[in-house]
């Protein structure tokens, strides 16, 4: 039996393999990944982004574990952001995320930023793909939403969850952080500190106008340590979904976000190879050479290179014919 016919029934050392196949950039994974997407599209893809340390991690075990009492299936795909935190800090993470391991309906995933950032996020729709193919209903993404890899991430999700503390409440570093424009639901953690009440009311009274239709963004209060106001996230997400099944065309949304995510990987890409082939090309060198002694301008330089590129892409193809 192959690996997508084991991960449809659900195996999840399969869906594991596969998911560290895509990772390593393996043809074999990306064959066992074609004949999976007959089967995607249908989960709701959910991302959790904040601040660091305002509850994330712990928000998304409640939830699971509210779900999978439930008898609903979710699957979990927790970005370490070792690039930006302590690896003490990255191993507390999955500790706390350890706490939903045991439930049975859910698959949980880390994957680990590597040398580039777009390596996660390159990988983290794969592994999408593949929890859908196992039959999950929810796809939960934890991730904290800084820089362009990040938002990237996001083109993936049908829903983007913020979360903040009290203590983030300070408007100046919301709007600076950009992060209360992607939301489709607010949750303010950590409702037992003694602002918790004025921070709903702030950010209730600074969330931006909507360009895409009437959602309206619910702020919702949680205490996620104690389990308080997760059966409002779990009401919140339903109603976000149903939103999303009647009043837009949810197959061309996806379609359009997945274009999106494949002309940012497509950006990385060509980077990485036009970096790999010129480092090797005479003319580019010298045309280096000649920015280095200030013989050429930026502008001039960069026009020439583009042509430079070109010209090769064009050999190719003459080869090719
Ligand atoms: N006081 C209080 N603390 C909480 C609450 N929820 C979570 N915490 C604590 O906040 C800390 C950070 O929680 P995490 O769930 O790891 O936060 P996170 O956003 O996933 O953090 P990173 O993944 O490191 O960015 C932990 O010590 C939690 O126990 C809460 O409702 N109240
Ligand atoms: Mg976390």
């Amino acid at each position: 039996m192959s690996l997508a016919d084991k991960i449809l029934k659900g195996d999840e050392g399969s869906a594991a393999r596969l998911i560290t196949l895509i990772e390593n950039m393996d043809r074999k994974g990306y064959d066992e990944l074609t004949r999976l997407l007959p089967y995607t599209g249908k989960a709701h893809i959910v991302g959790v982004t904040g601040p660091a340390g305002a509850g994330k991690s712990t928000i998304i075990a409640k939830l699971v574990n509210r779900l999978s009492k439930q008898k609903r299936r979710a699957g979990v795909i927790a970005i370490d952001p070792t690039s930006v935190q302590s690896r003490g800090a990255v191993l507390g993470d999955r500790l706390r995320m350890k706490e939903i391991e045991d439930s049975g309906e859910t698959f949980i995933r880390s994957m680990a930023d590597r040398e580039h950032p777009g390596g996660i996020c390159r990988a983290a729709l794969g592994a999408v793909y593949v929890m859908e193919a196992m039959g999950k209903e929810f796809v939960i993404i934890e991730s904290v939403g800084a820089g362009q890899s990040d938002k990237a991430l996001f083109l993936i999700c049908d829903t983007i969850v913020t979360v903040f503390t009290p203590e983030f409440g300070d408007e100046i570093q919301l709007l600076k952080a950009g992060l209360l424009e992607i939301g489709d639901i607010v949750v303010i953690n950590k409702g037992d500190k003694a602002e918790a009440q004025d921070a709903v009311c702030a950010i209730s009274g600074r969330l931006p106008e909507r360009s895409d239709g009437d959602w309206v963004v619910p702020v919702i209060l949680t205490e996620a340590r104690a389990g308080k106001g997760i059966d409002d996230l779990v009401n919140a997400l339903e109603a976000r979904w149903r939103f999303i099944q009647d009043f837009t065309n949810i197959v061309r949304t996806k379609r359009e976000k997945v274009t999106s995510f494949i002309m940012t990987l497509l950006k990385e890409e060509l980077w990485q190879r036009f970096f790999d082939a010129c480092s090797k090309d005479e003319g580019y060198r010298k045309i280096m050479n000649k920015v280095e002694s200030g013989t050429i301008d930026p502008y001039s330089a960069v026009e020439e290179i583009g042509d430079i590129v070109t010209a090769r892409l064009q050999e190719k193809q003459e080869v090719k014919e």
